[in-house]
Parts: C-alpha cells; sequence; structure tokens
C-alpha cells in the first residue's frame, strides 16, 4: 500500500552535517520524497508535532532540542513507506538502535537522535499537514 510519512532531520543531525547522508539513505530504499524544506520550528509547531509527549518527564527537553536549530522536513512516499522509514530510523535511544540504522550509526542520545519519523498513518497525515501544504507536495505522474 502506498503511503506517506514525515521525516524530520533533528537539529543535532543538521549540526552535525547529516542531512545528505539521511536523503541518500531514503533515496536508495527506493522511496520517493515528494516535499522537503529547511525551517525553524517554532514552540507552537513542535509541540503541536509532540503533543502526546505533553505530560512525559522528557517533553521540556524534548521542545526545547527540536526548537534550538534549523530542521529539515521530509515527505516521503512509496510502499509501505511509513514502517520501512521507522525500520531504517532504528530504536528510539541510540544504545537501543542497531548498527545499520540511523540512529544506530549516527545518535548521540534518546533527546539527539538524529531525526523524527511518523510511526502510523494517522500521525503521518497529521504530521505532514503541520509543515506542508498540498500545493508544496509533487507528483511524480
Ligand atoms: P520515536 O521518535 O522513536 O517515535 P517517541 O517515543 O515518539 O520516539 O518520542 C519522541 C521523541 O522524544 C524521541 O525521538 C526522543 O527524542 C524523545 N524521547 C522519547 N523517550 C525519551 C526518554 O525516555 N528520555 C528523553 N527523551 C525521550
Ligand atoms: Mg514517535
Amino acid at each position: 500500500m502506498s503511503e506517506r510519512t514525515l521525516v524530520l532531520i533533528k537539529p543535532d543531525g543538521v549540526h552535525r552535517g547529516l542531512i545528505g547522508e539521511i536523503i541518500s539513505r531514503i533515496e536508495r530504499r527506493g522511496l520517493k520524497i515528494i516535499g522537503i524544506k529547511m525551517i525553524r520550528l517554532s514552540r507552537e509547531k513542535a509541540e503541536e508535532l509532540y503533543y502526546m509527549h505533553r505530560n512525559k518527564p522528557f517533553f521540556e527537553d524534548l521542545i526545547s532540542h527540536v526548537t534550538s536549530g534549523p530542521v529539515v522536513a521530509i515527505v516521503v512516499e512509496g510502499s509501505n513507506a511509513i514502517i520501512k522509514v521507522r525500520n531504517m530510523v532504528g530504536a528510539t535511544s541510540p544504545q537501543n538502535a542497531l548498527p545499520g540504522t540511523i540512529r544506530g550509526d549516527y545518535g548521540l542520545d534518546v533527546t539527539r537522535n538524529v531525526v523524527h519519523a511518523s510511526d502510523n498513518t494517522e500521525n503521518s497525515e497529521r504530521e505532514i499537514n503541520l509543515f506542508f501544504e498540498d500545493h508544496e507536495l509533487v507528483s511524480y505522474m
């Protein structure tokens, strides 16, 4: 089934020069990039993105990290794109993420874990709509 998912390269990933590496992995996996932009998240957007974690003890650290510098927002499309990207990203904590995954290869700690990726279709739709208007997404047909 063709799906869309949102990938965000977090400020640590941008700061460490990993934009190309991450885009390259997405492309080589056979997934299509249908939208991409570099932005600085406002606190409001960041809190909307992560609203499900608003009562967690790590919420403040998470929001302050993702608003600390520019991020790259990427809309990825392809067959089963959500699970494929989640598998490429690896476990939330880099200490558990396997080598060969983005977090397993580059993650410094659970806050600076390089990327965000949507975890289901409901969230992917919501998250894409937070950052992209329909006309900003391209069709290859
Ligand atoms: P995910 O990014 O793998 O989907 P979530 O559980 O949705 O993980 O958490 C969102 C983000 O919040 C994580 O990517 C990570 O940066 C941060 N986070 C999650 N759990 C913890 C924690 O226990 N301590 C500190 N930060 C956390
Ligand atoms: Mg998540």
